[in-house]
């Protein structure tokens, strides 16, 4: 169905077929808009930025470009197509038909996997609110707003589900997605990593990467739901994070290119140097790494889980890319997973379905690799022996078999003190960000860059990168 832009809020779900919903949605419209005045992007209102903005949901649709004031932005509803016959394709309930209702006996389960979702949206925005007055250029500034607003639409997607699924109990759900805040003292957003400050542009690229990432593959998992309208929009939801991820895996590239460029000027790997002349050090930014990466493990819940148990054997929510495994009832078989046991280390066989966060998290784990091995190859390819690593997916775990488990970066089981004697030399130091932030300049003559951050290759929608992405009136 296509988008009709006529109604209030844009939708192709035929909203004005239905009164009450039309009513109840247009009703939370304000406190959205409110909300976004409030917490989205501090300043910038009516400064015209070149947003794409979806016209359909078909690969002509999705990404349509032009200049547009944020608060003007058209937030809407877009499910992708339905699939004619698609059937459940993992769980108890394997093959049959999908459902376009919430069974009864599974409405709790999935009102807390879409209240979970939604929260993480508007949490991002509110966690990105400064970030505008320090840009390192106007296609980095451009690049924020776009992935601002499509968390706002993220969130619209979450909030059709609750009233249009959820009755009086959904309705709730969405005021009080407006209600909690990022860091919050009392009412603090659901997951930790979105109660985590994004106060400078290095936590954002790594945001993008790590964290974005994570949601890649919730959503994925969540599309493979055999509740229909949870699936569609997840699938949606997922053409529109792949620029997210890009942005942190572009953004740290251009730090990275930079830094090699500052090394070769100077002749030097000297941190102390690099940061004289403006650029951000490589193992500065491997403590941003490791911060990040470990925030975002936590994101995929315990190792052992019984509600990701229940979820797969209720069909509320399969694995990443559910068509790659041949058995999709998962009721045999075991994953071994390495568990700690006082200092030592024990393997555990885990019976498969309750090891479905587990699955995910691996699977993550493996996507992030990638990123990784690009900017070790650009290393190489400017002579530098330097590696970029992952740290070991138990060092400075919050939730899970290894939470409060002290671990060195490597996995090593270490003592308290050993522990709290390296932390401050395995994730970003107070002066480190201290540095970070004096670097944050704000940068927004078309086409240069901050000291920090390389230009990136091309600019957006095949524009010259000078372009004036965004127009401060
Ligand atoms: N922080 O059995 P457990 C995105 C809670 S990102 C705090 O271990 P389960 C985006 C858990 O809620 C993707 N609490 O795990 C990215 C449960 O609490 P209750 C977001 C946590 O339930 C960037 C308890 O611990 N989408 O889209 O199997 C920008 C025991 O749970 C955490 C989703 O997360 C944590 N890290 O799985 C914008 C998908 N981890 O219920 C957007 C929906 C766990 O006992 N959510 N807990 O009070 C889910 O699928 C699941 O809720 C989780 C947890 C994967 C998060």
């Amino acid at each position: 169905m296509a988008i009709d832009y006529s109604e209030r809020i844009p939708n192709n779900v035929n909203l004005a077929g239905d009164k009450t919903l039309q009513r109840a949605l247009e009703h939370w419209q304000p406190h959205f808009l409110d909300w976004w005045r409030e917490m989205g992007p501090h300043d910038f209102a009516s400064a015209d930025v070149y947003l794409r903005t979806a016209i359909g949901v078909d690969a002509q649709g999705w990404a349509h470009y032009g200049a547009t004031r944020m608060p003007d932005y058209r937030w809407g509803i877009f499910l992708a197509d339905a699939i004619p016959n698609r059937s459940i394709g993992f769980g108890d309930f394997y093959g049959q038909p999908v459902w376009q209702q919430v069974p009864g006996e599974f409405r709790s389960q999935f009102r807390r996997l879409i209240v979970t979702q939604g929260d993480t949206e508007p949490a991002s925005v509110e966690q990105q609110h400064l970030l505008g007055h320090t840009c390192p250029s106007l296609y980095d500034l451009r690049n924020l707003f776009q992935v601002n607003v499509e968390e706002g639409r993220h969130l619209w997607a979450m909030v059709y589900l609750l009233h249009a699924y959820f009755g009086r109990d959904g309705r709730e759900e969405a005021e009080e997605l407006l209600a909690r805040h990022s860091g919050d003292v009392d009412k603090p957003r659901i997951l930790g990593t979105f109660n985590e400050p994004i106060e400078d542009w290095l936590s954002f690229y790594c945001f993008t990467y790590f964290t974005d990432r994570d949601g890649k593959f919730q959503l994925k998992s969540l599309a493979e739901s055999s509740f229909d309208a949870l699936s569609r929009t997840c699938r949606f939801m997922l053409t529109e994070e792949a620029h997210h991820m890009f942005v942190g895996e572009t953004g740290i590239g251009r730090v990275i290119r930079r830094t090699l460029e500052v090394m070769k000027e100077l002749g030097t790997d000297n941190p102390e140097a690099i940061r004289r002349h403006g650029a951000v050090d490589l193992p500065l930014l491997q403590r941003y790494l490791n911060f990040w990466f470990s925030s975002s493990l936590d994101l995929f819940g315990s190792e052992i889980s019984s509600n990701a148990a229940n979820s797969f054997a209720n069909g509320i929510k399969g694995r990443p890319d559910e068509s790659q495994y041949q058995d999709h009832l998962a009721l045999e078989g075991t994953y071994a997973l390495a568990v700690p046991e006082g200092d030592h280390v024990k393997e555990e066989k885990v019976a498969m379905r309750s090891a479905m966060n587990e699955v995910t998290r691996a699977a993550y784990v493996r996507d992030c690799e990638i990123g990784l091995k690009r900017w070790n190859i650009q290393m190489k390819r400017s002579g530098h022996d330097i590696q970029l690593t992952l740290p070991s997916t138990r060092f400075r775990r919050s939730i899970g078999a290894w939470a409060n488990v002290p671990t060195a970066l490597d996995g090593r089981i270490v003592s308290r003190e050993e522990y709290d004697r390296g932390l401050p030399g395995w994730i970003p130091s107070a002066s480190d960000r201290a540095f970070v932030k004096s670097l944050m300049q704000k940068v927004t003559a078309p086409g240069k860059m901050a000291s920090w951050v390389a230009p990136p290759e091309r600019g957006i929608n095949n524009l010259p990168v000078d372009y004036e992405y965004v127009h401060l009136s």
